[in-house]
Order: structure tokens, then sequence, then C-alpha cells
């Protein structure tokens, strides 16, 4: 629908930004923290971009007042972050450590104190890494009982104040590095374990919603699903079928079992007839069914265009772009199934990401008419090397082009009649990427941070923090 006028942001949107505990806060080994995953993961020789490591990151846990600071200049409504399990439990269950709770309870205080709206993320990827040598993490399902554990305690804690909560951060995404392609903690290529990994975490996610709405029956929690809505590259049935294809298994798979507690029928007869398909135990649908989110978390960066893939002599095995260098991923696909393809009508970035606004339209506009939960954008934004220039100014006019570009996409999509509760973008300060470094940055704010040396973490706002003020103060309009 192209609307003639379009319709407002609701009064009370969360406008806000995103971040993680890894790749944000640093103290890796303070006040009795434990071991996590991704602790020991970047230690491994040629993991990460140059060796980059959190042990430091932005050290956002020394310097979060100063952080907060900036937030309520900018006048940010909301901000998502995560907890570290190990800061919790620094072993993943048994002793719990104040110094740990004592942080977030800062943290959350500082925010309520400038009215900003907290957001917990429980998991955003970083298990304690005791949990990962005792029973293989995910592997087990010991992980429910343990992770429903840990997160009691943050909805004890912390329910009184924090009202908004995310279950999982992205699963498609953790389990498909960590247990497909092998570039995640722990490093697994197991075709079999990935499907089981999901359906222990599909468990455990259905077991803390469940938790959650017993002791913060006021909240609102949901998992956050990292949705790039599927094209086909062609009007040929053929290419209609691949995409259909990549939705059922790329996304569906995850989404309906958040939802309906299903697993979607075409992907599990798949699965079954390759001996894919995980094993469940009996109660596990009843329970899968009893956990339903209250909204969904959407994670938005990109769409996928896919086309046709020949059972035999078909394309499997891609290449990520992890270097900045445009044009050096390759495409990926499941002989049989999809291939990925470019698509000529949308840029890309120097990671080899599409922009693609209406994109983001499209998957709130699915979501919407496939689920009909309202939808919280827990995270979009634009990763790029940004220029530090002489006077201590950034001029990242490329990612106020794709912010704005996206927003307007929300209220098209808000126009459609789509229930949007806010939009968390990717990110407030710069963070360690994942597997980028610091090269790769998103922040509204620099932090003079890099893979090599040692830095003085300065804090520089650049423009597109100002653009960002503008746009919350007048609630989208400008
Ligand atoms: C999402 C993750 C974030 C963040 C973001 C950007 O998948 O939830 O933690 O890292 O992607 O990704 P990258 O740093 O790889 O550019």
């Amino acid at each position: 629908m192209i609307h003639r006028t379009r319709k407002s942001f609701p009064k009370d949107f969360l406008w806000g930004a995103a971040s993680a505990a890894y790749q944000v806060e640093g103290a890796w080994d303070e006040d009795g923290k434990g071991i996590s995953n991704w602790d020991t993961f970047v230690r491994i020789p040629g993991k990460t971009f140059k060796g980059t490591t959190g042990d430091v990151a932005v050290d956002h846990y020394h310097r979060y007042k100063e952080d907060v600071r900036l937030m309520a200049e900018m006048g940010l409504k909301t901000y998502r972050f995560s907890v570290a399990w190990t800061r919790i439990f620094p072993k993943g269950r048994g002793e719990l450590n104040q110094s740990g709770l004592a942080f977030y309870d800062q943290l959350i205080n500082e925010l309520k104190e400038h009215q900003i709206e907290p957001i917990v993320t429980l998991y955003h990827w970083d298990l304690p890494q005791a949990l990962q040598e005792e029973y293989g993490g995910w592997e087990s399902r010991q992980i429910i009982e343990d992770f429903t554990n840990y997160s009691i305690e943050l909805f004890k804690r912390f329910g009184d104040r924090v009202k908004y909560w995310v279950s999982l951060n992205e699963q498609n995404i953790f389990t498909s590095h960590g247990y497909q392609h092998a570039t995640h903690p722990p490093g697994v290529q197991d075709e079999r374990l990935f499907y089981q990994v999901n359906h222990h975490a599909n468990l455990a996610n259905a077991s803390v919603i469940k938790a959650f709405h017993h002791y913060v029956p006021d909240g609102k929690i949901g998992p956050s699903f990292a949705y790039s809505p599927a094209y086909a590259a062609s009007s040929s049935p053929k290419d209609i079928v691949a995409a259909e294809n990549a939705e059922d298994l790329n996304s569906h798979w995850w989404m309906d079992m958040y939802a309906w507690g299903n697993y979607p029928t075409a992907t599990w007869n798949y699965l079954m007839e390759k001996g894919l398909a995980p094993i469940v135990e009996e109660g596990d649908f009843e329970l899968l069914k009893e956990g339903k989110p209250d909204f969904m978390g959407l994670n938005y960066y990109q769409s996928t265009t896919f086309e046709e893939n020949p059972l035999v002599g078909g394309v499997s095995v891609g290449e990520m772009n992890t270097t900045g260098k445009k044009g050096t991923s390759k495409d990926t696909g499941i002989p049989g199934v999809f291939k990925t393809t470019t698509n000529p009508n949308l840029e890309r970035t120097n990671w080899d990401w599409t922009i693609d606004p209406q994109g983001l339209r499209i998957a709130l506009r699915r979501i919407t008419s496939r689920y009909d939960l309202p939808i919280l954008i827990s995270e979009n934004g634009l990763g790029e090397y940004d220029k530090l220039e002489a006077g201590d100014i950034v001029h990242d006019d490329y990612r106020i082009d794709y912010l704005r570009s996206h927003v307007l996409a929300i209220q098209e999509a808000i126009s459609d009649g789509v229930d949007v509760l806010g939009y968390c973008v990717w990110s407030f300060t710069d963070l360690l990427s994942w597997l980028n470094g610091f090269q790769k940055r998103y922040g509204f704010v620099y932090v003079n941070q890099h893979e090599e040396g040692t830095h003085d973490l300065r804090r520089i706002k650049k423009k597109s923090f100002y653009w960002y003020k503008k746009v919350i103060e007048s609630n989208g309009v400008e």
C-alpha cells in the first residue's frame, strides 16, 4: 500500500538503543565474574578479527554512569542490555555472586533515575564455560533447569523495576554459528546436534517465559529473532519454492515454535527424511505451548534473496565476509532446498549486508499476519568504518541515511496496521563486533578503542547522535 499520509508513532513509542554484555562491559574477570564460553573462544588463535577479545570491550562496566548520562542527553526512552550469566552464577548454577547482582541493580537504578526504560536480555550468547564443560551447555536438557533458575533470580531481583524482557537473543544465530559453521563457540559442525540443541533452547525459552508470567505478571517478555525475510530471485515458480523453503527452514522453524509451540510441517518432514529431526520427549510439546511470548522481538539487518539449488551439484558451503572488504562473501545453500544469490536491486555494506528498509516493513508485516503479536524491534543498525576527524568529529551521514529510511519503513508498517512497541538501534556506543573487532562500528557514540594497542576509550558523539535526538524529541516527525 502506498499511504497518502502515514500514521504517527504511538505516544509511548520506545525509541531506544541496544547492546550485549560481552560486547560492551569488559571487566571480564572482575568482582567474582566466572568465565564464559566467549572468554574461552576468543583465546583460540584465528577465531576473531585480529584476535580481539571482550576483556576490556568499551569498559561499560566501569563507565556505565557516563554512558547513561549520554543516553539521557540524547533523550533515549529505552535501553536494551543483557546480563552476563557468569556475573550472577560464576559457574552457571550453585553459588550466587552478589556483586554481579549489585552491578545490574546500579545500572537499572541509574537508567530509571534518568527516565530510561530498561529492557533486559537474559541470554545474549555468553554461556558459563563451566556448563559447557560439565554437560555440553545447550547440548543437554540440564540447561533447561539451569537457565530457568538463573532467570528466576533476575525476575525476583529486578522484576519490580524492569517490565520488558528478552529471553534468548537470536537463537538461530548462536546455534547456527556454534553448531553448523563452527564460527562461534563451541565451534562444532554437526547438523543433527544443531537441531537437538535448538530443541533444548526452545524448551528453555518456554520454561523461562512460563516462569516469568508467574514472577512478573505485569511485565512483557519475548525472544529476539534474527529475521531476514526471504525473497525469490525471480518469478520462476522454482525460485519461489526456494524462497518458501528458506522462510520455513530459516525462520518459521523458530518463530512458529515461539508463537505456537509447533514445528512447521514441511521442515519437520524434511528433517525426518534426513534423520536430523530432534529427539522429543513426552511432555515437551505441552511445555512448548505453555511458554507463549507477549511480543516477538525482531532483530532486522537485511533481507536475503534465494533461488533454486539443484540436488546434484548444488551450492552448499558459503563464506561470510568478516574483513570489511566488499564482495568477499560467497553464496551459500542446501542442495535441493535453496541457495542465496545477489539481489541486483539492493546496495550492500562493506560487509556485504544488503541495505533494504522495505525488508523491515515486509518483516513486520509477515510477523503480524502470521503470528498476530506486537513486535519490539530489538535490533537494527548499520555497521561501517567510521572516521574520527580532527576536533573529535564523526560525520556518519551514511548511518543517518540508513536509519532514516528504516524509521520511515517502520512508520509505513505502523500505517499498515502493525503494532510496533519500540525501536532499539544497534548500538548506543560503539562496541565489539563478535567476529569483526572494533573496525565495524554501529554506535551513535564513538568509542576510542581499536584492535591493537591501548586506547583511552573516550566517548565522542557522532553526527547521528544529534540526528536521533531530534527524531526522539519529535516522536519521529523529523
Ligand atoms: C546481531 C547480534 C548483535 C550484533 C549484531 C551486529 O546478530 O545480536 O550482538 O553483533 O548482530 O553483528 P556484527 O557485529 O556481526 O556486525
